[in-house]
């Protein structure tokens, strides 16, 4: 995540420093998803927070919404080539919302959920370090194809693991692979590192 001063008026060469190697700079903010766009409905949302957790919460919109909201400047790079600097994302952090849980000492691993099914997964430390529930982007809110009305951000790994319409978060002593980590994305995900796929089809 970069300060804003580091941001602002920042020259071609600091850009290009902010571009992972293999990665081309876009403009545009692409709708990446497999499947179609789940209709998710205000009235019925829930996100739920479930596994390895004190006690199970479950928090309608306007619980959602009266958590402490926070804005995190953060670039984008997607696993097709594709990197978005300076996007803004406004929303809860995860910490926060786990906080209302509690998270047993077992936990080490955390899945997202999403409507329509999509997971991925996240080792517990980056999760609460880094990860943002949020509900804007760029000041306005989520169109429908990027997650609306909740998508979870996690600036330094690949986009995948960006879950969009979230919908639950769950906490395993084991890790396991979500959807695109099943079917040879990498685990871990690290842009700077280049760590798109498993390693063994990369040999
Ligand atoms: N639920 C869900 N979340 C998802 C995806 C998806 O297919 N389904 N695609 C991921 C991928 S590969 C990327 S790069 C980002 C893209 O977000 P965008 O569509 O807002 O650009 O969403 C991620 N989150
Ligand atoms: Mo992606």
């Amino acid at each position: 995540m970069k300060r804003p001063d580091q941001i602002k008026n920042a020259p071609d060469q600091a850009m290009g420093d902010r571009v992972p190697p293999g990665q081309f700079l876009s403009k545009k903010f692409p709708v990446l998803t497999y499947g179609s766009t789940p209709k998710v409905d205000l009235a019925t949302w829930k996100i739920r927070v479930f596994g390895l957790v004190e006690h199970e919460v479950e928090l309608t919109w306007e619980q959602f919404k009266a958590l402490q909201w926070t804005t995190v400047t953060a670039d984008f790079h997607c696993v097709t080539q594709w990197s978005s600097l300076d996007n803004t994302w406004e929303g809860a952090t995860l910490s926060s919302l786990v906080s209302l849980a509690g998270v047993q000492p077992q936990a080490r691993f955390v899945m997202a959920h999403c409507f329509g099914g999509y997971t991925t997964n996240l080792p517990l430390d980056l999760a609460l370090d880094e990860g943002l529930l949020a509900h804007k982007q760029n000041g306005r809110e989520l169109g429908e194809g990027h997650g609306w009305p909740l998508r979870l951000i996690v600036p330094s790994r690949y986009g995948w693991k960006s879950a969009k319409w979230v919908n639950a978060i769950e906490f395993m002593a084991e890790d396991a692979p979500g959807f695109w980590e099943q079917r040879g994305y990498n685990n871990n995900a690290d842009p700077w590192k280049e760590e798109r796929f498993w390693p063994e089809l990369t040999r």
